[in-house]
């Protein structure tokens, strides 16, 4: 399934069979390009950057690498392969064809999902702008334009849907995508994470670490859809996806790898003073980003959820390897309650506790690289292990809202919180000093103090290729 290049906006979707909705897009078109201008990547519209541009939806040989000025990637709509006959595998209809168009009783809430994720894409570029002044190497710099351009890519699959088959509100969504903005008081954007600054890089490898891995989830439970564009869309995004989790595992690695060389030239963990990143900053950071990321999984209990799943809108997480009747009436689960300031558990209903049941198999999923990074600390013989906090730690959204847990759990009081805040979670001294660290570094092959290099380049290109180039 190639893609053809030779329209306004590539695409393996028709688009020149369908007027009105390729004159709608090719309207949104230039929207898009002002807002990356002005809120995409600050000051780089003459960059020339190494990047994979998708040509095909085939699994093997789907891109093409090249340089490019950013503005004139080609964004376009990519689906993944229709899977013949497909069946609706969760909810009411289960065992149903799958639609090829929105059930008019479920729009709402198909939109809601769709808006809701769609928003995300932009956030995360708006929010990760400033950083290619304080880039650690080219190598890392031509990443970060490579996250930026397919999280637009991303936004434009999800405004794709909305052009397509929700008519006038489907179009007044996509434009809103634009005009809501991270970290905006007065138009925020949907989800409080995607608020937060990521002015660091640091930040940058936790986001893409844990945030972007929200985002596999989230797409993969999309992409179990009973509506095939939708399914379809989310499936060609994970492949995406899987290389902007790369990025940040490999960066945290790297900088792990550093510090515990510095810790061991030095013998001291304070090596923040040799120009390293400190072991408890990193366990910091990491409390920030995960007990954010949790709440973007909603409620423990949630009747949306349970909603979203008897329509066969949105399933669990490879819905297809759970043995259980994929509809959920008669099974509960346990989940957590707060009584007498003590955490204990409930049976409850499995189907309100969809959310719960993918941010469980996203917690798996999150442990599993920490289990590499302490094995980086072990192997310089380093007695320090990182940790994720406790579902308790931290939240906004969901049953440990209303209370203050330490990061093992622990439920405390406010004074004991306020007192111990700093110790767990960056302070603004820390914030301080990892700003600090972040100096520019474009010279190629080199790399900044606090980081070591990659294992290898990209596309079989050596470390010190020139992957950006600045005119
Ligand atoms: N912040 O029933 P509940 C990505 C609201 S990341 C603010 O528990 P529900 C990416 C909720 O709207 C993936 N508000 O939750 C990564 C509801 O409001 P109403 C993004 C929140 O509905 C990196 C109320 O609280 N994709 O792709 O099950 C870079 C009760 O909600 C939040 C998706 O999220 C929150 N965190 O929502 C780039 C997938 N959580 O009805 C990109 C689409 C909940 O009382 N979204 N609320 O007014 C969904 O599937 C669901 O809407 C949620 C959970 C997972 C967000
Ligand atoms: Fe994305
Ligand atoms: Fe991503």
């Amino acid at each position: 399934m190639n893609i053809n290049y030779n329209e306004t906006i590539p695409n393996n979707v028709n688009l020149s069979d369908d007027r009105r909705l390729l004159r709608a897009l090719e309207q949104w078109q230039p929207a898009y390009i002002n807002w990356w201008k002005e809120l995409g990547p600050d000051q780089t519209q003459n960059f020339e950057v190494y990047l994979r541009t998708a040509i095909s939806v085939d699994a093997k040989g789907w891109a093409h690498f090249g340089h490019v000025r950013m503005p004139e990637y080609r964004w376009g709509i990519f689906l993944s392969p229709a899977e013949k006959d497909r069946r609706i595998g969760f909810g009411h209809h289960k065992g149903e064809s799958t639609w090829t168009e929105v059930p008019g009783e479920y729009r709402t809430e198909l939109r809601r999902l769709i808006v809701t994720q769609g928003d995300t894409e932009p956030a995360s570029v708006e929010q990760q702008r400033h950083l290619s002044k304080t880039c650690p190497s080219l190598y890392d710099l031509r990443n970060l334009f490579q996250v930026n351009v397919e999280e637009g890519r991303h936004l434009w699959a999800m405004v794709y849907l909305l052009q397509a088959y929700f008519g006038r509100d489907g179009r007044e969504e996509a434009d809103e995508m634009l005009s809501r903005h991270a970290g905006d008081p007065n138009k925020p954007r949907i989800l409080e994470a995607f608020n937060e600054q990521t002015d660091d890089w640091l930040s940058f490898f936790m986001f893409t670490y844990f945030q972007d891995r929200d985002g596999k989830f989230q797409l993969a439970a999309l992409s179990e859809s009973a509506f095939e564009p939708l399914s379809r869309t989310c499936r060609f995004m994970l492949t995406e996806e899987a290389h902007h989790m790369f990025v940040g595992e490999t960066g945290i690695m790297r900088i792990i790898q550093r510090t515990c060389e510095l810790m061991r030239e030095y013998d001291t963990d304070k090596i923040s003073l040799m120009g390293g990143i400190d072991l408890n900053i990193i366990q910091k950071w990491i409390n920030f980003h995960y007990s954010i990321c949790l709440d973007l999984f909603g409620s423990e209990r949630s009747t949306n959820a349970a909603n979203y799943y008897s329509m066969g809108l949105k399933g669990r997480y490879q819905e297809n390897k759970i043995n259980d009747d994929h509809l959920l009436t008669d099974s509960y689960v346990s989940l957590p309650k707060i009584e007498e300031d003590e955490i204990r558990n409930e049976e409850t209903p499995a189907l309100t506790a969809i959310n719960m049941k993918l941010r469980e198999d996203y917690a798996k999923d999150s442990q599993r690289g920490l289990d590499r990074f302490n094995k980086i600390i072990e192997s310089y013989c380093i007695d320090t292990k990182l940790t994720l906090p406790h579902p308790a730690f931290n939240r906004n959204i969901g049953v440990f809202k209303d209370v203050k847990a330490s990061p093992s759990g622990k439920i405390i009081d406010a004074t004991t919180w306020n007192k111990q805040r700093d110790q767990w979670l960056p302070s603004s001294a820390d914030y301080e000093l990892v700003k600090s660290l972040m100096v520019q570094v474009i010279e190629p092959g080199k790399m900044a103090g606090w980081i070591a290099p990659p294992k290898r380049g990209i596309h079989g290109l050596p470390i010190d290729y020139e992957y950006v180039l600045f005119h």
